[in-house]
């Protein structure tokens, strides 16, 4: 990784060159910047998407808050008369075929309750109540209180979709109906539950792709998978895209780990926000702790000491060890034992976070036979993930490991660039080379030494 040398004083780069990063990050965003949201990626990703806005949102906290508070009133703007916010809401001055799938393959406009504009019928990780949090935080005002009164009662509707109806476990926890909603597509974590969902992959003669115009096909999740992907919307989409009854008849259910600590990290920033526009707070931190005890009892390996996926379609932990499941970590109320057993995870050959690190932090265990570096979520470094674990440590006071995290986030860029993902062992930019939440999330780690 990065550091000065004799000859320029033993300076660290990244210290010298934190203005020209902050530029990137921001000309980065400016660049993806679309009237009214941020596009993730130019090419790969022209829509808005769900959870890219939040993190994005958070970055342009320090630069562009008007900019940060619309880019989450137009996600909410799109939100279903269910509560539920759709992972990809369409620019409808975008020609058909730019992306797949599309709007006509949702087609979300037939469904009661959808809003005017085009959207996928899915969700993704509900991290939006962090990040309406932390735009505020960051630049309070009588303009931030009233986005944050705004919304309010919208991010409480998304809370009740997600704990309400998708609670097909019955035990507290959301589930997901697509590797998608997890926002770790081709995880190996959904390997196993993936596998029974019947497809086959001449249904993708019918349908152009286009992300493998943009990326490396190597890099990508493969036809296969695609196929399985259309096969779960598809089924979904038939349905009306309801939940009730999805356990009779949804072929992919799984409990995620990122999801609902998530879900528990979303109370915790509710009960500021009441707080701060007048409501309860009581309530969100019930929630909170709720959540917290769920994830632990459904989702937590006291023999392995890490979290991982549930399949409700077989009643069991899914054993791949991803990133998933250090994600908990980031929730303040985890109890003792799990933090420290994921602590240790993060820290084994597995993950190799230290204070110093030699390598990014990979997506998946790097010990594993199926570990590829390349591949999308199946070994690349990816800062999202980075932003949520350093979080957590800073929430359990390990400032060691924080600060190491943090400089392998900074050199990450300062080495390649705002891409999409890094080599997990050169930490080689791949995938978009101008990608939004990388751009954003390194102004907030550099902006909080
Ligand atoms: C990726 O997912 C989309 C589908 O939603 C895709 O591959 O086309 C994921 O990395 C996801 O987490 C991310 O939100 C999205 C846009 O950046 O791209």
């Amino acid at each position: 990784m990065s550091t000065g040398t004799a000859a320029d004083g033993g300076a660290p780069a990244r210290a010298r060159d934190a203005g020209a990063l902050w530029r990137l990050a921001v000309a980065t965003l400016d660049g993806n910047w679309e009237h009214d949201h941020t596009v993730p990626s130019r090419t790969l990703y022209p829509h808005q998407w769900s959870w890219d806005s939040a993190f994005i949102a958070v970055g342009l906290s320090h630069v562009r808050p008007d900019r940060a508070w619309r880019e989450l009133r137009t996600l909410f703007a799109a939100q279903w008369a269910d509560g539920r916010v759709p992972h990809i809401v369409f620019n409808p001055a975008l020609r058909a075929g730019s992306y797949f799938p599309g709007p006509a393959f949702w087609d979300s406009a037939r469904v009661a309750g959808a809003p005017a504009v085009a959207t996928s019928g899915i969700v993704q990780p509900p991290v939006h109540a962090l990040a309406a949090w932390l735009v505020h935080r960051r630049a309070p005002s009588e303009r931030s209180r009233a986005e944050l009164a705004w919304l309010y009662p919208r991010l409480v509707a998304w809370q009740r979709y997600l704990t309400g109806r998708r609670d097909v476990g019955g035990a507290g926890l959301a589930s997901i109906v697509h590797p998608w909603e997890s926002g770790l597509d081709n995880s190996p974590a959904w390997d196993s539950p993936l596998a029974a969902v019947p497809a086959d992959v001449a249904v993708m003669r019918a349908y152009q792709r286009h992300d493998t115009d943009h990326a490396d096909a190597a890099h990508r999740p493969t036809d296969l998978d695609y196929a399985r992907y259309v096969a779960l919307v598809d089924a979904y989409r038939a349905g009306g895209y309801r939940d009730d009854g999805l356990g009779g008849r949804h072929p992919f259910l799984v409990e995620c780990p990122l999801v609902n600590t998530a879900l528990g990290l979303a109370e915790h920033a509710l009960a500021a926000i009441a707080r701060e526009t007048g409501a309860d707070p009581g309530p969100h931190r019930e929630r909170a702790t709720r959540i917290t005890a769920a994830l632990v009892d459904r989702l937590y390996d006291p023999v392995g000491g890490t979290f991982h996926p549930r399949d409700l379609r077989t009643g069991r932990l899914v054993p791949a060890r991803t990133a998933l499941g250090l994600m908990p970590l980031a929730l303040p109320g985890l109890p003792a034992r799990p933090v420290a057993a994921l602590l240790a995870e993060a820290c084994s050959p597995r993950f190799g976070l230290a204070a110093r690190m030699d390598r990014p932090l990979p997506s998946h265990d790097r010990t594993a036979p199926d570990f590829e570096p390349l591949r999308y979520w199946r070994g690349p470094s990816w800062q999202n993930l980075n932003w949520l674990l350093w979080r957590g440590l800073r929430a359990h006071h390990r400032f060691d490991l924080a600060a190491g995290l943090r400089d392998s986030m900074v050199d990450l860029v300062a080495t390649a660039g705002c891409h999409e993902y890094f080599h997990p062992d050169t930490g080689a930019g791949l995938g978009s080379p101008a990608f939004g939440w990388t751009a954003a999330l390194l102004l907030d780690v550099l902006a909080e030494p």
